[in-house]
């Protein structure tokens, strides 16, 4: 794998495991896609709060391409113990794309949650049947902690994995698992075809609904509250971590 010119650079201050990832994504964003910058609303690129004790720090970095409306990724540092890699790929919405999503979410040493899905936004729930295809045919993924997803998580495919890994060997199987779900998305955006005009629509609604359902993630309201406030959260939650434009 090659080295990112301009690594994050929080990135090795946290969680070995969120490192290799941040790294494994922009290496594949930068090798598969047509990247050009995108702009932060209110030049949000790196934010610092500290409310109730502990420092939050936020390093964003963010891109666009001809099938993505917003491609982009988050590392985070709560304090000395909780590191957060978040990642969402945001289609155009004249592409009837799925989501990618993922969340890392660790600290002292260990990885509580991991997440990855390619997320359909199709009124019939159904990922486009070449993004099955390619899924399906992937080695079936063996993980000794399975997690629940809570209630909000029915946006989420029959890939979605959710795990919390244990030991070197899940973290290098996850971490190759996600290169797989962004070769087979980048692969799958690139041969898409635009939608007419009539059915933009839809796809807005598809990914409306992503966006609200995430929004319900009330672990990672309260971290940004408690750092920020309760109206800053809102805020970052509505216009960076799960925006949309208005229905085209
Ligand atoms: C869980 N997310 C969490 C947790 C925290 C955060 C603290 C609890 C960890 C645990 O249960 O072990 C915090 N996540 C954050 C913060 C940010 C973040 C502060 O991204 C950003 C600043 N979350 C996503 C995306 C997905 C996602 C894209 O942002 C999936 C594609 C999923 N995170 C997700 C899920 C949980 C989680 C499903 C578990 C929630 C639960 O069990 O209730």
């Amino acid at each position: 794998m090659t080295a990112i010119a301009h690594p994050p650079q929080l990135a090795s201050e946290l969680h070995p495991l969120i490192e290799r990832l941040a790294n494994c994504i922009l290496t594949v964003w930068h090798e598969q896609l047509d990247l050009s910058p995108y702009p932060l609303p209110e030049d949000l690129g790196y934010v610092e709060g500290k409310l109730e004790g502990e420092r939050l720090r936020i390093e964003n970095r963010c891109y666009q391409t001809p099938q993505f409306r917003k491609l982009h990724l988050e590392l985070a540092k709560v304090g000395k113990n909780l590191d957060i890699l978040h990642c969402v790929m945001f289609p155009n919405l004249d592409y009837a794309l799925p989501m990618f999503g993922c969340d890392l979410v660790g600290g002292r040493g260990q990885i509580s949650a991991a997440i990855v899905d390619l997320s359909p936004t199709r009124g019939d729930r159904q990922l486009p049947p070449d993004y099955q295809t390619a899924l399906s045919a992937l080695p079936a993924p063996q993980f000794s902690q399975v997690r629940e997803l809570p209630a909000w998580g029915d946006i989420f495919s029959e890939f979605c994995l959710f795990i919390r890994p244990d030991g070197p060997e899940e973290e290098t199987a996850f971490i190759e698992r996600i290169e797989q779900f962004l070769t087979i998305h980048c692969q799958g955006a690139t041969a898409a075809q635009p939608l007419p005009p009539e059915q933009i629509a839809t796809n807005w609604a598809g990914q409306s609904h992503y966006c609200t359902q995430q929004r319900q993630n009330d672990k990672t309201r309260r971290v940004l509250e408690k750092a920020f406030g309760d109206d800053w959260a809102e805020f970052y939650m509505n216009t960076v971590l799960f925006d949309l434009p208005p229905c085209p």
